[in-house]
């Protein structure tokens, strides 16, 4: 029987390998189930003879939750750039070291998930995500129902492959017909869906969803080759069973990687995969070892971007938003279009100003454009012989809201509503106050809050602390227990630290980062109200401008009285400030990118209970940067100052936490 087995097992492999990586069927459908169907058969009568790696393998089951895993090879990012100059200046630091003829290596950047695969004499053993580069989750059981990725290489070897999973762009659009046909919400772009997919505890339904690699990172540990460039290292995993992308080039120096770059710029629509750049590798593996890695990614690879794509639709109208503020927002109205991914209706116009510099009219053709993950805005108006037939965009001279006009402030490009009563101002304070920057008190939401507004029970955020729970048992489908909650919760924030309060006054121009800032500096809301404008802006971080918006709203009689009546009703700010501890007392830390067991606040607020400082920017006086996931710049500027740079765990350690 064993036989059988393995005979079975070897078609069913060789028909799987040629349709899902070489994209070569051989067989039909029909025949492969029958094969496949003859082999569960036998495994179900013999259950001690199925193997992990055994095609009928790939169904998997429920899991509980994903581990953390220590990657064994670090996940290093990749540099990346716009501009072919860069690419130039790259290659010749490279040219400077190793001589003019150092050949490299392009591969389309495939916009999906990075991930890490490891074999075991030539079985899967088991794989992770990207995480933070040093440690990912462990996703074995979901990896092992992706086709494209083999149970078993063609040779008893020791591998550790990264690549990166992507779902076809068809695939995608299928799903999402299916999601909306089942009223379930669609996925944004493929990347998503394939990352949604990816995260199922339940593997069978990863198993239902069309998920593909391409492999790009080959360390081979033990094997009967050990290649010496990057291309033969791809070459060799090719020959292992692993699915190459096939647009790949060898190319002699940076000019010919510019000429792929220019050729996949346009062709890259073609491909039924989302990709978002080349990568460029130097070849020579001896030399890849002597160029190094800096803390983020390798010297010896860069990225280019291709530009963001840029799509034309018809304004439709331009809306009127109001913020907390009263800052007046226009926002494009569209026809909805296709852009990068996802469905686009609406875009920025950033304001007023803006407006007039592009000269948009209402039923103008506009080009908008999606820089990465940020709302699409409107770039410019395309050429069309209607404009000049449109009205000009007059500016409403009318809050949209409470109908009181419109002003300038000065030294700011905005135009502001300025009525202290506008009901759209108000509701977005509100709405601002409980919101998780402010004062996160995440039980009251906005549907609550436009009922209380409507009751009108509150009208400012004072009022929040005057409801008593018979209030709310007068909202509309409240129970006792969530109206003893969200009572609970906003009598609760009384205690909240000060930072999240000023934070949440919707101070012009003052944000979380900048409370922060100030309260670093100003440890009770008494020295708030004696500050100067000098001394705000003597502060690291507070312009002029903002220094002065502080100081007029503590010296503004009424909010001077409400701060009274938030003290009077139990808001004790001098006391929670006061640190618990002073263990990091005199160190400054810098925390960027996503920590993976706390947010960046709450690593804010355990520096601070133990007398640390938080602040936004690196330079000399900062004694500590925490880095999570896809840090930004402030890692490489705490490189070039030599500053100590923290992983998650050194820094959970230092602060003596777990
Ligand atoms: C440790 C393509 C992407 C990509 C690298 C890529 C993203 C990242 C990368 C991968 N598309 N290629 N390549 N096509 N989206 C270059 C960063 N490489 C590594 O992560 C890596 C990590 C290494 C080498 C490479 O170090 C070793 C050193 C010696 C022995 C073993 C490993």
């Amino acid at each position: 029987m064993q036989e059988r087995i393995n005979f079975l097992r070897e078609e069913l492999n060789k028909y799987s390998y040629n349709y899902y990586v070489l994209d070569n069927p051989l067989i039909s459908d029909f025949e492969y189930d029958k094969l496949y169907k003859e082999l569960e058969e036998l495994e179900k009568q013999y259950p001690l003879l199925i193997t992990p790696d055994s095609p009928t393998q790939r169904v998997g089951g429920i899991s509980t939750g994903f581990q953390e895993v220590k990657h064994k090879y670090r996940l290093y990012s990749l540099d990346n750039t716009y501009s072919y100059d860069e690419l130039r200046k790259w290659y010749e630091k490279i040219t400077n070291e190793f001589g003019n003829n150092v050949e490299l290596v392009c591969e389309l950047k495939i916009d999906g998930l990075a991930i890490a695969l490891a074999y075991k004499n030539g079985s899967f053993v088991h794989g992770a995500t990207r995480g933070n580069g040093i440690t990912g989750e462990e996703i074995t059981q979901n990896l092992r129902t992706i086709k494209a990725i083999p149970l078993k290489l063609f040779e008893d070897a020791d591998v550790e492959v990264r690549g990166e999973i992507y779902m076809p762009k068809t695939s995608f659009e299928k799903l999402n017909e299916e999601n909306l046909a089942n009223g379930e919400k669609p996925f944004a772009n493929p990347r998503n869906a394939a990352a949604g997919s990816l995260r199922q505890l339940d593997s069978s339904i990863t198993a239902k969803r069309d998920l593909s690699m391409f492999t790009y990172t080959p360390i081979i540990e033990r094997a009967s080759k050990q290649p010496k460039t990057h291309w033969d290292g791809i070459q060799y995993v090719k020959e292992l069973g692993f699915k190459i992308n096939p647009n790949i080039r060898l190319v002699n120096d940076i000019e010919g990687a510019i000429d792929f770059c220019k050729e996949w710029e346009t062709k890259r629509f073609e491909l039924n995969y989302a990709t978002d750049g080349v990568v460029i590798k130097v070849n020579n593996l001896a030399y890849q070892n002597e160029l190094g890695y800096t803390s983020r990614a390798p010297k010896w690879a860069t990225a280019f971007k291709f530009p963001p794509e840029e799509i034309s639709t018809v304004l439709r109208d331009i809306e009127l938003g109001v913020g907390k503020t009263g800052a007046i927002t226009p926002v494009a109205v569209l026809d909805p279009v296709n852009l990068a991914g996802s469905v686009v209706s609406r875009a920025s116009l950033h304001n007023f100003d803006e407006i007039r510099r592009l000269d948009v009219r209402i039923g103008d053709r506009v080009l908008i454009k999606k820089a990465a993950e940020i709302i699409p805005k409107v770039i410019k108006v395309c050429d069309s012989p209607e404009h000049d037939n449109l009205p000009i965009y007059q500016v409403q001279a009318d809050c949209p809201s409470c109908g009181e006009p419109i002003k300038e402030v000065e030294g700011e490009v905005n135009l502001y509503c300025l009525n202290p009563k506008c009901p759209a101002v108000l509701r977005a304070k509100l709405e601002y106050w409980v919101s998780k920057e402010a004062m996160d008190i995440d039980s009251v939401g906005p549907s609550v809050i436009e009922k209380l507004y409507n009751l009108g029970l509150v009208q400012a955020p004072i009022d929040f602390y005057k409801l008593t729970i018979e209030d709310f048992l007068k909202l509309e489908l409240v129970k006792e227990k969530s109206a003893a909650n969200m009572y609970n919760a906003i009598q609760a924030s009384k205690k909240k630290p000060l930072a999240k309060f000023i934070t949440a006054l919707s101070i012009r121009n003052v944000g979380k980062e900048t409370a922060d800032l100030l309260v670093n500096e100003l440890p009770s809301l008494e020295d708030f109200k004696c500050a100067t404008v000098e001394r705000l802006a003597e502060i690291d971080g507070i312009g002029d401008k903002i220094a002065k918006n502080i100081y007029e709203f503590f010296h503004n009689e009424h909010n001077l009285a409400t701060l009274n009546e938030f003290k009077e009703i139990g808001f004790d700010f001098e006391n929670t400030f006061t640190p618990k501890t002073d263990e990091l007392a005199g160190k400054t830390f810098v925390l960027t990118g996503t920590l993976q067991t706390m947010t960046r606040d709450e690593a804010g607020d355990i520096i601070k209970s133990k007398g640390g400082k938080t602040s936004s920017s690196v330079s000399k006086k900062t004694s500590f940067v925490v880095v999570g996931e896809n840090p930004g710049s402030k890692l490489d500027k705490a490189q070039d100052l030599g500053v100590i740079i923290l992983n998650e765990d050194e820094f959970k350690k230092m602060a003596g936490i777990e």
